[in-house]
Parts: C-alpha cells; structure tokens; sequence
C-alpha cells in the first residue's frame, strides 16, 4: 500500500491518546500548535518540543513508530485574507513559521481561505440510523440563523421565499434552548479550539467584509501566494490549500475554494509544486456537481494530503456526514482515482507517492458515546473504523491493479 496513513492529533489534551493512535495503524500524526495565536511565528523550540512529544515515547524512551507528518493547519491571519495593513507583517511571519517547520523536518503544511470560519454545520449529535452520530448540515436551520437569529440586514434579498417561509416557520417551532444550541454550533468549529464566536464580534468580523468580495478575495489569495511559495519551495515544504466547507458561500461571505475551476485557478496563481490541494472529500462533496475521481484525474500531481470522508446529500440542500464507505461520494471511484495517481508517481520518479491521507471526521459510535467529546467529529472509534475500511478499500484496488 502506498499512501500515508495519518491520523488527527490535537496535542496532549486530545482525549486519544498517541498509544491509541498507534493501535489504529495510523503512521502519521496530524498536528498544529493550537496555542500560538493565529498570526504568531511558530518557534523552533515550540515545534520541537512538538515533535518530541510525538515522535519519542518518554515511557519506553525509544522512538515511537509514528511521525509528525502534516501540519494542520497554520491557519491564515485575517487581514491577508481581507488585505489590510498588517497582512505583509502576517505574510513575514507565516514564512519565518514554514521556515522554522522546515528546520524541524516537517514539510506538509495545509491551510484554507475561509473568511472568518472553519466548517459550518448545524448540528453535532446529529444521530444516524444505527445510533451513532455524526456532523450535520441543515440548510434551513442555518437560514433560520441567519435571518432571525443573526438578523443579517442582506439575508432576506439572499434566500428565495420558499426557504425564507421554511425558515421562518422552523425558527417559530424551536424553543430558546433550541435556538441558543443552533448559534451554538454555528458559531463553534474552529478546529483545535472549544471557542464559540460571540455573536456581536460574529457582526463585528462580517462587517469587516463588506468590500470583500470573490474577486477580491481570489486576489488577496494570488497576493499571499506569489510571496510565500517562493519561500515555501527553498525550504522545501509543501503548501496544500484545504476547501471550503461546505462549498459555496455563506453569510454573504466570499468562499473561492469550491470546486475544480478554483483548484485550478489556485494552483495557477503560482505554479510550484510548492503549491498545492488538501483535497477533502467530504468539503467538495455536498456539491453534486463536484465529480471527485475527475477532479483528481486532472489535478491529482497537485495534491499533498487527503481528507477522506463521505457525505449524504439531502433533498433540500441539507447533509449529513455519513460512514466513510457510503453516501453520495463514489468512495471506491475515488480510492481508485488515487491509487492511479500513487502509480504514475511512482513510475514518473516522484519521491512524494506516499500521499498523506487521513479519515476526516468520524461518527461518534460505541463507547466514545459515553464520553465527553470536545472536538467535534473527532472522537476514536468512528475514525478508527473510517481508517480500517480506507486501508481496506485501496488494499484491494492496489492488489488487483497490480495482479492483472
Ligand atoms: C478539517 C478542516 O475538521 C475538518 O473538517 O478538515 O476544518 C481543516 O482543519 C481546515 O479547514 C484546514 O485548514
Ligand atoms: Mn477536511
């Protein structure tokens, strides 16, 4: 088997521990230093004592069998996504930090272009059929937030009536606790962190965009691009830009990186292997127009690590996370797509073939569903069997590939 299989770890407090992780096969941990403020340089004393923590195990004192792989995420500062004034004091540190990662051996570096939030959903214990629970998008709970609850002044001209008539009678039928939950989890999702955005500072940060729009966004994108790639490819290290989630805008905020026309003007705005795709399945997937094994047919040379998850389109606009071999996204398709790519790496010479690839989210299943989870999709079990069934899945593509 070829690619790199990793797993999400969000440092000593992560309610798996590094010994589990190992017990999942995983051989690669996904890691940020989530308590350095977005926008600080990341020391090189920070990072290796990171990475010391990862790689050595002090118990046994021997190496452990696992390495710090990817860097997920140095999360963007927002005034280069807004293109203030202090964003070429953003762009020096975020080079300083890929820089010092660099001198540390670690060379996978992912990140996004959301304004203001990470992934979007709704609802967090949203359960399945058999009982376990998964991550979930509603479209008209999220439209009741924004008309009522956030009371943006644009929203009502963004909405067509009929989901403004659906929104407004789901927001009659929920209580207060109801409410406050649904602003809860809109306003939470920030990987790494269990803060919840005040909604005044929510107005406060979306007032700040006002004269953002995608055009601009996409320049201020080409802006960050054309000064930190350079220096990305002379350090050796890896950019991979990670999709918006979900895949179109929200809250009348820009989101520019949704699907194969983005990618590509992504990837154009520098050409670098320097530059380059996470390339999640489960954020381009509530698009149905987002053909995944085509999209990595034509861009797979660019991608550097791999989300793989899945997601289950409903009727209105709405999805939920669903397991990772089912739902709307052709899992096998995919995986075969991947394994082709690994090939072609592999017979061009690249030395990058063992792409890293992690099971994105994962139900909250079994016993993890008596324990308090305080990252949200991030429990062990249900990535635990995401994994297993990923392995599985390009076990037996590669095998056959090669055997006929
Ligand atoms: C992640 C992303 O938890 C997740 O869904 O895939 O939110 C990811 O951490 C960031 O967007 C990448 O910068
Ligand atoms: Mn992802």
């Amino acid at each position: 088997m070829s690619l790199l299989h990793t797993w999400r770890w969000y440092g000593p407090n992560d309610m798996v521990s590094l010994d589990d992780v190992l017990q999942a096969g995983a051989k690669g941990i996904v890691n940020a230093l989530h308590h350095i403020p977005v926008g600080e340089v990341w020391s090189v004393e920070e990072i290796q004592k990171r990475k010391r923590i990862i790689e050595w195990d002090e118990k046994k004192n021997k190496a452990r069998d696992l390495k710090w792989s990817v860097v997920e995420s140095v999360n963007i500062h927002e005034s280069i996504k807004k293109g203030s004034a202090e964003r070429d004091q953003m762009i020096e540190n975020y080079i300083q930090t890929i820089k010092n990662l660099s001198e540390c051996g670690v060379y996978t570096v992912c990140y996004n272009f959301m304004p203001i939030l990470d992934w979007t959903r709704t609802d967090l214990v949203y359960e399945v059929e058999d009982g376990s629970k998964a991550l979930r998008f509603d479209a008209i709970n999220l439209a009741a937030f924004d008309l009522f609850i956030l009371k943006r002044p644009e929203a009502k001209d963004e909405y067509i009536p009929e989901v403004i008539q659906k929104a407004q009678e789901r927001f009659d039928s929920l209580n207060q606790a109801e409410r406050e939950l649904l602003q809860k989890n809109v306003l939470a999702g920030l990987p790494g962190t269990t803060d919840i955005i005040e909604i005044e500072d929510f107005r406060k940060f979306l007032a700040q965009y006002e004269h953002v729009d995608a055009a601009v966004l996409k320049s201020n994108l080409k802006y960050f691009l054309e000064r930190v790639v350079p220096e990305a490819e002379k350090a050796g290290i890896k950019l991979c830009c990670h999709p918006d989630d979900p895949p179109y805008p929200i809250f009348g905020l820009p989101r520019i990186i949704s699907n194969e026309e983005d990618l590509t003007y992504l990837t154009s705005c520098v050409d670098s292997p320097s530059n380059g795709i996470t390339f999640c399945t489960g954020s381009l997937g509530p698009n149905a127009s987002n053909d995944l094994p085509g999209m990595i047919k034509k861009l797979g040379h660019k991608i550097h690590f791999l989300h793989l998850r899945n997601v289950q389109r409903q009727a209105d606009g709405s999805f939920y996370e669903a397991d990772h071999l089912t739902g709307s996204t052709d899992m096998y398709a995919v995986m075969l797509a991947l394994v082709k790519e690994v090939k072609k790496r592999k017979e061009s010479g690249r030395d990058d073939f063992a792409i890293p690839m992690r099971p994105d989210h994962g139900h909250q299943m079994l016993d993890d569903l008596k324990k308090h989870v305080p990252f949200a999709g991030y429990s062990a079990i249900g990535r635990l069997r995401g994994l297993a069934e990923l392995r599985g899945l390009e076990l037996g593509i590669s095998r056959t590939l090669e055997s006929i």
